[in-house]
């Protein structure tokens, strides 16, 4: 392996186009650097809040100006297609397979041409980034990191300029050993040498989460100038993490994958510092915090109260919200979490216990139930139920989505309808997941498929909405489009809530025996499947 052995004073990072997001990952990455090698010096370019056009002439300026020793690249997404109405890929899916209108089937078809191409040249522009790099700055060390690398890295090595390190999962010590002059080496890599062969390297250990300390702001604000872009009132959520992994083996899932297994904590007082500092000093009025499940075992329920303490103690006003996982809630944390600025409950959502088995969530539904009732209690407001469907996972039957739409109800009941979002979603299939294994091994999906295929048939399987319910879950949504809203009631019902009733309707009318209780209750809609 060739080893970078001169010293290294400078480190540009640059942030590879994304929908503009807080570009969390790196920062934290690029803060820990600062704390311990704070003789070198570090800027972030973020190529997201630069256009399209002006990208490369902003990275080959900045190449001139700091002639940086490593250039260390963040790249967040790569399978972009999200099985949810908020994502136009969903809607371009449903109508090509199911619209009944075939002017409607061909103008799909020619959106997703455009979709996927979109996706292949994203993917083609980050790598000529690199290669730009390389070409200005031969001696200069190469780094790409990230979520999306995380999955990828195999994949992305290949296509990396020679003298690459590609860092997966987490950056801090595979980047602190490699300012060192990578005599070292630490974390999970594939190293592509100066003559083009690819070497990995497993991580020993995990890194210590609790050398994690808050964030130095004022740092970060010198280095990154597009900080301001991000922070103050009326700004997206900026994201907060407080632990790594997740034990569950949920098996549609990979963050277990990503994080590990093993969940590794903040010290709570670090990131309600964090929390405090954005709020007070600069103005941010939403939080995310970012981890795999914010809460979810009852270890990490106990280090959620900590925070939350922390956070109520400091009297730190934020909104905030996170993946929620329910299980270990009690009354009291339910009441800091509303008391401390809780801003909608966000968590993967079956109503059917054969599901909630079937996918190895690893719950009790009626625990969960429970869990809602306590949010009840401690005086929830204006806080949004914010439920993704996993709808139409492998073993959904009309039974088991009867039952998910009957817990919805419940929800509206206790919550209020207008509270309520139903996610319409699907699973996503993604690599080295129990659902791929499965589905690879019932012939779904081909056995050497390429997960970031480029062909529009495969990537449509991704989606996973199958015959014989995919068309009825698929005409539904479509019904529901004419007339309701992607994000909330703005423009009518929200579109979940509209899907769910239609399907409620249909479900029946093909059920009568046993379901025509539901048809009495089920509002008339002002579109049929004709007007479609
Ligand atoms: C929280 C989250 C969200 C939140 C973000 C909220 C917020 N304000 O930040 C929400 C719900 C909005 C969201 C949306 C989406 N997300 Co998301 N999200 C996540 C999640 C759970 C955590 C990401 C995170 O912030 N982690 C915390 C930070 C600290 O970690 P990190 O970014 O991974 O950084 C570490 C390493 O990656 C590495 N690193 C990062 N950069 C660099 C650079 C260098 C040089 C080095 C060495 C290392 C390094 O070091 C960092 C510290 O250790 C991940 C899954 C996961 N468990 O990772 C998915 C994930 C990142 N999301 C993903 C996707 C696809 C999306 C969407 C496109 C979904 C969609 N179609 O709508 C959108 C896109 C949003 C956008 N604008 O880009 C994918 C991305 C990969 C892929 N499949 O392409 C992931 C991995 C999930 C998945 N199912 O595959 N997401
Ligand atoms: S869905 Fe949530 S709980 Fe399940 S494995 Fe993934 S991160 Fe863990």
């Amino acid at each position: 392996m060739s080893q970078q052995v001169r010293p290294v004073k400078s480190v540009l990072y640059v942030r590879l186009p994304v929908w503009t997001i807080w570009p969390g990952g790196v920062v934290y990455v690029a803060d820990f650097i600062h704390k311990q090698r704070p003789d070198i010096g570090q800027e972030l370019l973020d190529l997201a809040v630069i256009p399209a056009g002006r990208r490369k002439a902003a990275l080959t300026e900045r190449l001139a100006a700091l002639k940086p020793d490593v250039v260390a690249f963040s790249w967040r997404n790569m399978q972009t297609f999200g099985p949810h109405p908020e994502n136009d890929a969903l809607d371009v899916v449903m109508n090509f397979d199911h619209s009944p209108s075939p002017w409607k089937r061909v103008k799909a078809a020619w959106q997703a041409v455009g979709i996927i191409t979109d996706y292949a040249m994203q993917r083609v522009r980050n790598f000529g980034y690199l290669k730009l790099v390389r070409s200005l700055l031969p001696q200069s060390r190469l780094v790409v990191g990230g979520t999306a690398v995380s999955i990828f890295g195999k994949y992305i090595v290949e296509r990396c300029p020679t003298d690459t390190v590609v860092v997966v999962g987490e950056g801090e010590d595979a980047m602190l050993s490699i300012v060192d002059g990578f005599t070292e080496p630490a974390g999970n890599y594939y190293h592509k040498d100066a003559s083009g062969h690819v070497h990995h390297h497993p991580a020993e250990e995990n890194f210590n989460l609790p050398q994690l300390t808050a964030i130095d702001f004022a740092y970060i604000d010198s280095i990154f100038p597009a900080f301001a872009e991000y922070v103050g009132p009326g700004k997206e959520a900026i994201g907060v993490h407080t632990k790594r992994g997740c034990p569950f083996q949920c098996n549609f899932c990979l963050y277990n994958k990503i994080e590990g297994a093993h969940q590794r904590y903040r010290d709570p007082a670090e990131v309600a510092k964090e929390v405090e500092t954005l709020s007070k000093v600069y103005g941010v009025q939403n939080i995310w915090f970012t981890d795999a499940q914010f809460c979810s075992t009852r270890r990490s329920m106990a280090h959620v109260e900590a925070i939350l303490d922390e956070m109520l103690a400091r009297q730190i006003k934020v909104r905030w919200t996170g993946y929620l996982r329910l299980n270990y809630l009690t009354a009291e944390i339910a009441k800091k979490m509303v008391a401390s600025g809780l801003e909608s409950i966000d968590l993967s959502f079956t109503g059917s216990q054969d599901m909630i088995d079937s996918l190895t969530l690893g719950y009790a539904l009626d625990q969960q139930m429970a869990a809602f009732r306590l949010f009840q209690d401690a005086g929830m407001t204006d806080q949004k139920i914010k439920l993704y469907l996993p709808l139409n996972a492998p073993d959904e039957s009309p039974e088991t989505l009867f039952a998910t739409i009957d817990r919805i109800d419940e929800l509206y009941e206790m919550f209020g309808r207008d509270k309520v979002l139903p996610f319409i979603f699907f699973v996503g299939v993604q690599p080295n997941t129990p659902i791929e294994k499965k589905l690879i091994a019932a012939g779904y999906l081909p056995k050497s498929y390429d997960p970031l295929t480029l062909n529009p048939f495969l990537i449509k399987k991704l989606l996973y909405n199958p015959q014989p319910l995919g068309r009825l879950i698929g005409r539904a949504y479509l019904e529901a489009l004419e007339y309701s809203s992607k994000m909330d009631d703005t423009q009518g019902e929200y579109i979940g809530r509209a899907t769910l009733e239609i399907l409620a309707r249909e479900l029946a009318s093909k059920k009568p025996a046993s379901h025509q209780r539901r048809l009495s209750s089920i509002p008339i809609t002002t579109t049929t499947h004709e007007q479609v």
